[in-house]
């Protein structure tokens, strides 16, 4: 086929001298931090809807992204061809996976059983090019949001025959998510919300996005899919409200259905702060819960209030992520997965190596500083520190369950009041931290 990037080369790293923009400066696949390769930390991902399906339409204009490989049409030989271009394109970035939703790799037809179709022949090209390069599938999703037929939601549809739709949908992409190896599956709940409560009745609506879950964790079983199953927290856009808020709402949903063994949770930047949290701290609700699964890199626009899905390029924000993930374990079966996309004004193809890069370079860089933090200990320590009065005495009795009121009273009337408080330190904090940026 012939090369739609030939005039960009294979994205190596050349180190933080060089000034070459189609070259990693931090990005060293190979480089090991805390006893892993970088490449098996970050697990970076490319996302197909926004690099490859991405016109840069927004509601005042329409598409201007240059694709000279793209004919514009919805043809099934169309979606081949532009699969065999991102794979030359996510090859040459030396990313190491990739994610879809069913309808961004193969057009949708006019039945259920011709979009199933037109989605087998694109996945025989997707897997013949995972064959030939060596890039794997991170997740595969379901697309139960753009149609109309998605308009009151998908499992949370007034209409059952939509449920049923939907369903037959997820049934479907989990298959070929198998089939290509995928490494874990994602429910993000599109529409899954609602616009008035007037027309809503939501016990109802919670109870069947529930119940499509169940369905899924049985079939999960049924075709022995091993990977790992993902839902990803928004609290609003489409909708006004969305079921899946934030992490402590899916949490909160995921055990009160029973599903939380079956689920982890992959936190998005943008979707933190539409809910009014930051990164961190929806990476800390999910890491402290064990249920930290895989990321959504991306960054909205501090000017702007909706998920503008920006490549991430601020250094504190990939530290602070990292400072979490680290603090967690670190990926096992997730990834950083970008769902970001060139603004409307980068049209050329060009950009989209420029935007990779620049996340990719942006990840490393975390990493590498999260690392020295953790090396250099003293953030750690003033934690630990900051906590010591229930290592011992009251505080280790309190938190072992046995106090009771009655001699916490007496032991708070004997005190006369309660120790002194040491300062939180916080501007001590925030220089510390400068120390490594
Ligand atoms: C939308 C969003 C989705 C999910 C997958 O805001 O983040 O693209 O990541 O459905
Ligand atoms: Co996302």
């Amino acid at each position: 086929m012939k090369s739609f990037f030939s005039d960009i080369p294979e994205i190596k790293f050349e180190g933080s001298s060089s000034r070459n923009p189609f070259a990693f400066k931090h990005y060293n696949a190979t480089e090991r931090v805390e006893g892993k390769s970088m490449r098996d930390h970050l697990r970076f991902a490319v996302v197909y809807w926004h690099t490859f399906r991405g016109t840069g339409s927004d509601p005042f204009g329409a598409g201007t992204m240059q694709r000279p490989w793209d004919d514009g049409s919805n043809s099934v030989a169309n979606a081949q061809k532009r699969a065999r271009v991102a794979f030359e394109f996510i090859g040459k970035l030396g990313a190491p996976y990739y994610c879809w939703h069913d309808r961004d790799v193969a057009p949708e037809g006019r039945t259920l059983a011709e979009s199933n179709r037109n989605f087998d022949a694109v996945a025989k090209v997707l897997k013949e090019e995972q064959k030939r390069t060596g890039i794997k599938l991170l997740w595969g999703t379901a697309n139960l949001f753009s149609h109309p037929r998605y308009v009151h939601g998908a499992s949370t549809s007034c209409n059952a025959e939509v449920f049923a739709y939907a369903a037959a949908q997820v049934k479907k992409a989990m298959e070929v998510t198998h089939e290509l190896g995928g490494e874990g599956y994602t429910f993000w709940g599109g529409r899954e919300g609602y616009m008035t409560l007037l027309n809503t009745d939501m016990q109802r609506e919670q109870e069947h996005l529930a119940q499509l879950l169940h369905l899924a964790v049985a079939y999960k079983k049924q075709i022995g899919f091993k990977g790992q199953f993902y839902i990803e927290p928004k609290p609003k856009e489409p909708t006004k409200h969305q079921y899946d808020s934030d992490a402590a709402a899916c949490l909160n949903f995921l055990r009160q259905y029973g599903l939380l063994p079956h689920f982890k949770l992959n936190i998005e930047t943008n979707h933190a702060t539409l809910a009014g949290h930051t990164m961190q701290h929806e990476l800390e609700v999910a890491g402290a819960a064990g249920a930290l699964g895989s990321i959504d890199a991306n960054t909205g626009d501090e000017l702007l209030g909706w998920d503008t899905d920006q490549f991430p390029t601020n250094i504190y924000l990939t530290t602070y992520s990292m400072l979490a993930i680290l603090k967690y374990g670190g990926l096992s079966t997730g990834g950083v997965n970008f769902d970001a996309k060139v603004r409307r004004e980068s049209f050329e193809p060009a950009d989209l190596f420029h935007a990779h890069i620049g996340g990719m370079d942006a990840f490393a860089r975390g990493l590498k500083i999260a690392a020295a933090i953790r090396r250099d200990g003293r953030l750690d320590e003033f934690v630990r520190q900051r906590y010591a009065s229930w290592d011992s005495g009251i505080g280790a009795r309190i938190e072992s369950g046995k106090a009771t009121l009655k001699e916490l009273e007496a032991y708070s009337l004997k005190k006369g009041d309660a120790a002194a408080n040491a300062s939180g330190r916080q501007e001590f904090l925030e220089n510390l931290i400068n120390e490594f940026i």
